[in-house]
């Protein structure tokens, strides 16, 4: 049965490989299942067509014949249990293994998230650099232990799994302020995660979206 999945049809990180789409391209890879890119505007997402997939309007979607999910974490789930490649055999790892993605999405998140809509969405408010610094700190509150319980161990818990694809993803997204960096154990660990062969595939295709809609741009 075809996948498609829904992504930025301009992402605003400008193919960075920093919107969702991007862990759900690379699950796929990782399990070998081809799949197809619907993309959409920031217009369409908020139209009624989009909205039945999605309720809060936003991307990546899933799509695979009647079914239809939204929430990164529920598509990765769903992939990673029917497919082999994303989830130990073993029934207790395999819990651990979920145990990390939700850790990724429910506890170290949320605070990056926050770090970056104070640095991008609040920094002109009066208030603004004198909030960073406590924002910042709330990240390091998450990397610390997990960079401790990371240690110099490949990966979060034996082989690779679905939980370090989703906290590699979560990490990501803050390469740019410095704040990885400052735990070399996790930044390597970032780097780890990318050099793998199925996120250079993932990656590229979600650039060559971000680049398909810059030449329709300047050339229709
Ligand atoms: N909890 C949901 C999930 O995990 O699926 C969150 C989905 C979500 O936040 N989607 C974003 C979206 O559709 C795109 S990925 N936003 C449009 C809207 O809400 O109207 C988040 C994202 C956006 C941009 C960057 N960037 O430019 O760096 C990075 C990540």
């Amino acid at each position: 049965m075809t996948i498609t999945i829904t992504a930025f049809e301009a992402s605003p990180d400008r193919g960075r490989g920093l919107a969702r789409d991007t862990r759900v391209r690379w699950a796929l890879e990782e399990v070998g299942q081809p799949y197809e890119v619907r993309p959409v505007s920031f217009r369409a997402m908020k139209e009624p067509a989009h909205l039945k997939l999605h309720p809060f309007g936003q991307i990546p979607t899933y799509e695979e014949g009647d079914l239809a999910l939204f929430e990164t974490g529920a598509i990765i789930l769903h992939i990673a249990q029917r497919h082999a490649g994303l989830l130990p055999d073993d029934a207790n790892a395999r819990a651990r293994a979920i145990t990390w993605m939700f850790s990724a999405i429910n506890t170290v998140e949320p605070p990056i998230l926050e770090f970056a809509n104070a640095k991008i969405l609040e920094h002109d408010k009066p208030w603004a650099q004198e909030r960073l610094p406590l924002v910042a700190n709330r990240v390091r509150d998450r990397l610390k232990p997990l960079s401790a319980r990371l240690s110099d161990a490949e990966w979060l818990d034996g082989a690779f799994s679905a939980g370090d694809l989703m906290m590699v993803h979560v990490l990501q997204r803050l390469k740019s302020s410095g704040l990885l960096d400052e735990y070399p154990s996790l930044a390597a660990y970032v780097a780890r995660g990318e050099a793998r062969p199925a996120y250079q595939r993932a990656f590229d295709a979600q650039l060559s979206v971000y680049n398909k809609s810059v030449a329709d741009w300047v050339s229709p």
